[in-house]
C-alpha cells in the first residue's frame, strides 16, 4: 500500500455514512411511501440528534436570561451561551472570541455590516464591488444601503461555467472603492471562489472584504486569521445546528470602531436621557434577549462536526460530487448549471425543457428532496437566460447510493414528459 491510498484507506475507515445517518432522525422517514433521500441541504440541513438533545437539555435545565442574572441558572445559561461563542471561534480560527457575534445567520449578520460600519464609512459616489453570483442576502443590503448614501455597486462578472473573471474583478477597484462582499460558495452554482486571492487583492487595494460563508462552513475548514478577510458570514441551520442563529465574525479592532447596529438592552454601559454609552463587543452588537438556545445548539453542531473531522466531511462529499457530476455527464438532455473547476456538492441542472417545478413534483413523489427556483439568486438565472433550476445539493449523510437513485427517478421523469 503507497503512503497515498494507505492515508486514503485512514480517511474511508473514520467516515461511517451509516452511523453517520443513523444520528439524523428526520432521515429514517418515508416520503409518499418511499424512504426519504434528502437532497435539499443548501437550503437548510437536518439536525442531528445531539442537536435536539442540546436544545431540550437547555430548556429543560438550564433556561434563564443571561448575562443579568446572579442566580444559578442564569450563571448557568450564560456560561453556556460564552462558551458557544468559544466555539464558534475556535471552529473559524478567529484570534479573540469578542471577534464573534451571535445574529440571526448570514441575512442579519450582511445587514448588521451594510447598516453600521457600511453607513459609518461608505458616502456619496463610494463603490461597493459585489459579484454576479451573490445570493439576495449579499445584493439587497447594499443597494439598501446604496440607496440610503448615494453610493454605487460594481459587479464582478461570471463566465458561463460559473467563475468569477478575476481580472474584471481587479480592473472594478478605483479609489472610490470602499468594500468588498462576496460570497465563497455559490448556493446556486456551487463554485467555490479563490477567496484568498479575492482577498488579498483586496488587501492591495487597502479595501476590507467581506465574505458570505453561509455555504461554506457545512464544509470545508476555515481560517479566518490565514484567509485575513475582514468579516465572514455562517448560517448555523446550514451546518446542522439550529434555524435562526448565525455568526459575523469580523476583526476586533474593525468591530470596536462601529457604531451599534440595533439598540435595546444589553447592548449599552449606561443609559441616561441626555447620554448612552455602549457596550464592549461583541455585545455591543447583540440587542435584547438573544437566541440562546440557538448558540448552544450551534456549538453542539460544530463539536458533531468536529467528532467527525471537516477535512474527513470534505474528503468525502467531493466523492459525492464527482460520482453526481460523472452521472450527470452521462445523462442525454441534462444540462448543469454550473461547471466551475473548484466546485462542491451542488448539481443544478435542467432536464430537457421540463420545468423545473415539475421536475422537483415528481422527484418529491419518489420520496427525494431537491430545490427548485431560482435559489435568491435571480442574477445568476439571468446570466444563463434561464428562469429556475432543479438544485440537488448534498452533504456528509448522503450517499452514492442515494445520487444513483437520483438518476433513476429522473429517467420516470423523463418518461412522464414523453407520455
Ligand atoms: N448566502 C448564501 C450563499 C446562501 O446560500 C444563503 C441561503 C444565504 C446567504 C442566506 O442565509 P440565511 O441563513 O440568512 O437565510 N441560501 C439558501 C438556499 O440556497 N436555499 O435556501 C436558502
Amino acid at each position: 500500500m503507497t503512503v497515498d491510498t494507505q492515508s486514503e484507506h485512514i480517511t474511508t475507515m473514520a467516515f461511517d455514512v451509516k452511523s453517520i445517518k443513523q444520528d439524523f432522525p428526520a432521515l429514517a422517514q418515508t416520503v409518499h411511501n418511499k424512504p426519504l433521500i434528502y437532497f435539499d441541504n443548501a437550503a437548510t440541513s437536518q439536525k442531528p440528534q445531539a442537536v435536539i438533545d442540546s436544545l431540550v437539555h437547555y430548556y429543560q435545565h438550564d433556561n434563564a436570561n443571561i448575562h443579568r442574572g446572579v442566580h444559578t441558572l442564569s450563571e448557568r445559561a450564560t456560561k453556556a451561551y460564552e462558551d458557544a461563542r468559544k466555539t464558534v471561534q475556535q471552529f473559524v480560527n478567529a484570534k479573540h472570541d469578542s471577534e464573534i457575534v451571535f445574529l440571526r445567520g448570514t441575512t442579519e449578520a450582511i445587514n448588521l455590516v451594510a447598516q453600521s460600519y457600511g453607513r459609518a464609512n461608505i458616502g456619496q459616489d463610494d463603490e461597493i464591488i459585489i459579484s454576479e453570483m451573490e445570493h439576495h442576502a449579499n445584493i439587497v443590503p447594499w443597494q439598501m444601503l446604496c440607496e440610503q448614501t448615494g453610493a454605487t455597486l460594481k459587479i464582478i462578472p461570471i463566465n458561463d461555467k460559473g467563475e468569477l473573471l478575476l481580472e474584471e474583478y481587479q480592473a472594478l477597484f478605483s479609489n472610490k472603492t470602499k468594500l468588498v462582499a462576496v460570497v465563497h460558495i455559490s448556493n446556486a452554482l456551487g463554485t467555490i471562489n479563490p477567496i484568498k486571492q479575492m482577498i488579498d487583492i483586496a488587501h492591495q487595494h487597502d479595501v476590507p472584504i467581506l465574505i458570505d460563508g453561509a455555504q461554506a462552513t457545512p464544509h470545508m475548514a476555515i481560517d479566518v486569521q490565514a484567509l485575513g478577510c475582514d468579516f465572514y458570514t455562517l448560517s448555523g441551520h446550514k451546518m446542522y445546528g439550529p434555524t435562526g442563529i448565525g455568526a459575523l465574525y469580523a476583526k476586533k479592532e474593525i468591530l470596536e470602531k462601529m457604531p451599534p447596529y440595533q439598540g435595546g438592552g444589553e447592548m449599552i454601559k449606561m443609559v441616561t436621557f441626555e447620554k448612552t454609552t455602549y457596550n464592549e463587543i461583541p455585545f455591543r452588537y447583540e440587542a435584547g434577549t438573544m437566541h440562546i438556545a440557538g448558540a448552544i445548539g450551534l456549538a453542539t453542531a460544530i463539536d458533531y462536526i468536529q467528532s467527525i473531522g471537516i477535512e474527513n466531511i470534505a474528503h468525502y462529499e467531493q466523492g459525492l460530487s464527482a460520482y453526481a457530476q460523472q452521472l450527470a455527464d452521462d445523462f442525454d438532455g441534462l444540462r448543469v448549471i454550473g461547471t466551475a473547476a473548484d466546485k462542491t456538492g451542488i448539481l443544478s441542472f435542467l432536464l430537457d425543457n421540463i420545468h423545473a417545478h415539475d421536475v422537483g413534483t415528481i422527484l418529491d413523489h419518489e420520496g427525494i428532496a431537491i430545490r427548485t427556483g431560482h435559489h435568491c439568486a435571480m442574477p445568476v438565472m439571468q446570466h444563463f437566460n434561464i428562469p429556475a433550476t432543479a438544485r440537488a445539493s448534498f452533504c456528509m449523510y448522503n450517499t452514492k447510493a442515494e445520487i444513483k437513485q437520483l438518476f433513476s427517478a429522473l429517467d420516470k421523469v423523463r418518461e412522464v414528459f414523453a407520455k
